[in-house]
């Protein structure tokens, strides 16, 4: 597994995990945040990045126009940094099922992904059990469920989701309030551990 080194001028450099410099390097993982329409991945990317933050968002045309006005169609990117040695790169998908070949494209050397349901809409749960096969499918990567806007009464809590999806215990469900910085870092604190020590 390839481990991506942030040099001092910015650039990302690609070193296989065991030439790594050392506890001082700085360490840039690439996460993939992915999930239904709606969930709140663009949101999720915007509360926690630290420099400006790009997003690829259109006008709405079809069906979906009543739920929301604008929705992701390529990806979504920012910058976090964890902690003193760790920089995650987020790449977020569209959420709407005619732009899934942009998961192949941004799925490409990613180290960890984060799925997100909005746990208010359990008829959502359906498309997230398929993205989940999918992304398990085609990706032997360290990953966190993401069980989103638990500041909604109709929240089901994470246990519930988990019980949904046909999870097993050892699959991490974490619960999460998209607009509450703490709150994202603390999954992404998680999935952060889970690609460090699967790479250790
Ligand atoms: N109350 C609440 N609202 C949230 C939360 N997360 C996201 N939202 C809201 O849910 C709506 C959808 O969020 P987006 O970030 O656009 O969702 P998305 O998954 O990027 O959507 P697509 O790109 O269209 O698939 C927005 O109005 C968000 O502000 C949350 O945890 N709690
Ligand atoms: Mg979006």
């Amino acid at each position: 597994m390839m481990v991506r080194e942030l040099m001092p001028d910015g650039t990302l450099v690609s070193l296989p995990g065991t030439l790594g410099s050392g506890a001082k390097a700085s360490i840039a993982l690439k996460v993939v945040v992915g999930g239904p329409f709606n969930a709140g991945k663009s949101q999720f990317i915007r509360t926690v990045s630290d420099k400006a933050p790009l997003f690829t968002e259109a006008r709405v045309t079809d069906g979906f126009r009543a739920i929301k006005k604008r929705t992701t169609v390529a990806m979504d990117f920012g910058v976090v940094r964890l902690s003193d040695r760790v920089s995650l790169y987020l790449f977020g998908t569209p959420g709407q099922s005619r732009f899934d070949f942009m998961w192949e494209i941004l799925g490409k050397e990613m180290d960890g992904y984060v799925l997100l349901a909005d746990s208010s809409r359990p008829e959502d749960l359906a498309q997230m059990r398929e993205i989940l096969r999918t992304f398990d499918s085609r990706y032997r990567v360290p990953f966190v469920v993401v069980a989103n806007k638990q500041d909604s009464p109709r929240a089901m809590r994470p246990e519930e989701v988990r019980r949904q999806l046909g999870l097993g215990p050892a699959a991490a469900v974490l619960p999460c309030v998209a607009t509450d910085r703490e709150s994202v870092k603390r999954v992404l604190a998680t999935l952060s551990r889970s690609i460090l020590s699967s790479t250790a």
